[in-house]
């Protein structure tokens, strides 16, 4: 049984259906127009609290003694810093955080909660900050742990007895994507430009290419990793101490290009049609906050290598959601789907990267992979849902998709828990523009 989290409630006034619960508090990247250069803060119900004043408190390294000896970390423009001094440091700033805004702890109390002045310096209205990419990205690996997302696409490329290859439940697949091109949610993606095969291919005749804007773009549901602990060139990470090197989680959307993507994926994997964008929430959910939702990943029946074998409850039991937004103003829900639906864990996905010696950087970042369930409501992308584009998807007030359309906005959104409790994500969301 997982630990349940003890309710905790807050002398500041939390909306019970806040994502952002005190159970929860995460770090993000924010600005404000009385403090423009990006520096640490920690969501809490519609507040964010300004980590770069909060250390300005004269009182701030008596109650965060355990961060003095790092020097200040919380004015830098992204969470590396921070994420670097481990993760015993990120449990004990998020539990000192929940004492400190805890109605039922008194300890604290002259610091923040009963100090004016200082409270309107360090807790500042959500709709007032300007959120920014969180973490500095090296480098940004994305896995394929999504089975039932590799069955669906599997059926559809090589038919329902050949749809997953012998290899898929040895490993977890995935290819090294692209980190520069990585944006925080509330980024306009652009319609790509590339190769692509005019639709149909003219049967008997040579495959010609055109070069043109992507005609058959895609969302793809997943869930983010983040790095804290890094480990040496030539060092692998076992799956047993894989937790440790974690930071925290975040939605992740990895928009692709599927007409580019057919014609370039065979033999090396995905290019083009992945790399112009992947979005990220502005949150990050310390690993901690996610303790209590650990969860069974889905029945691999295949004897894996001896490396890979790791705890049983390694997934998070997540709901998630996808929200399609039409630029008449309509919006629907086309998705709902458990966060545990991957046959890989991302302490197996780190063990597998680094068994033969690749370092992991501070900041890294890891996509699981699209998530899909088993039913015809839980699918992570328009590719499963139109069937490969030969179907209509219903997206509200009568309105029809098979892929995405400039205008198109696409909310993901993701929370564990119920209401003081409640361990949310908050959004990750993108709207098309036009192709250049
Ligand atoms: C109150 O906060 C202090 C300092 O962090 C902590 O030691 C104590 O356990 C907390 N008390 C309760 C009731 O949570
Ligand atoms: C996986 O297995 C299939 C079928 O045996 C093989 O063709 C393929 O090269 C293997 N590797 C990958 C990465 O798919
Ligand atoms: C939604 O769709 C309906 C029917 O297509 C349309 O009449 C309406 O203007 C759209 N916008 C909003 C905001 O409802
Ligand atoms: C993700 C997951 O649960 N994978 C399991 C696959 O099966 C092996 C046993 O053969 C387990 O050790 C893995 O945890």
């Amino acid at each position: 049984m997982a630990q349940q989290n003890e309710p905790l409630t807050s002398w500041l006034d939390i909306d019970p259906a806040s994502d952002f619960s005190l159970a929860n508090l995460p770090f993000g990247v924010i600005s404000t127009s009385a403090s423009p250069n990006p520096h640490v803060g920690v969501a809490v119900g519609s507040y964010v609290l300004d980590m770069k004043e909060l250390a300005c408190h004269p009182e701030f390294y008596r109650v965060f003694d355990f961060i003095a000896e790092h020097g200040d970390v919380f004015s830098k423009p992204t969470l590396n810093a921070f994420a670097a001094l481990g993760r015993p440091i990120h449990k004990q700033t998020r539990s000192r955080l929940q004492d400190v805004l805890s109605a039922g702890n008194s300890t604290y109390e002259s610091f923040l909660r009963k100090d004016d002045y200082w409270i309107s310096r360090i807790v500042v209205p959500a709709k007032s900050v300007k959120l920014h990419l969180p973490v500095e990205i090296g480098d940004y690996t994305d896995f394929y742990a999504g089975y039932h997302h590799a069955f669906h696409v599997g059926c559809m490329f090589r038919g329902p007895d050949n749809a997953l290859q012998p290899n898929y439940t040895h490993l977890p697949v995935g290819y090294h994507g692209r980190a520069s091109s990585v944006v925080v949610s509330g980024t306009t993606v652009r319609r790509p430009r590339g190769q692509i095969l005019p639709q149909p291919p003219v049967e008997g005749q040579p495959k010609q290419p055109i070069t043109a804007p992507c005609r058959r773009l895609d969302f793809e549901l997943e869930f983010g990793c983040i790095i804290a602990t890094p480990n040496a060139l030539g060092d692998g990470v076992s799956v047993g101490d894989a937790e440790d090197h974690i930071f925290g989680y975040v939605l992740l959307n990895d928009w692709s290009a599927r007409d580019i993507q057919t014609w370039e994926y065979i033999p090396l994997g995905p290019f083009n049609s992945k790399n112009f964008a992947t979005s990220i929430s502005p949150w990050v959910i310390l690993a901690d906050a996610l303790e209590p939702f650990r969860t069974e990943a889905l029945e691999n029946k295949t004897e894996v290598q001896e490396y890979l074998k790791g705890e049983d409850k390694a997934v998070f039991d997540i709901n998630l959601e996808v929200e399609l937004k039409t630029s008449d103003g309509n919006s629907s829900t086309i998705t709902r789907v458990n966060a545990k639906n991957l046959l890989w864990s991302f302490p197996q996905m780190i063990a597998h990267h680094t068994i033969g010696g690749c370092p992991m950087r501070t900041g890294d970042l890891l996509g699981s992979g699209t998530i899909s369930g088993p039913g015809e409501s839980e699918r992570g992308s328009l590719l499963e849902m139109s069937n490969g584009g030969k179907k209509d998807v219903a997206v509200g007030s009568g309105a029809v998709r098979r892929f995405l359309e400039d205008g198109d906005t696409v909310v993901i959104r993701g929370f564990a828990g119920t209401g003081s409790g409640r361990v949310g994500f908050g959004e990750c969301a993108g709207t098309i523009a036009a192709a250049k």
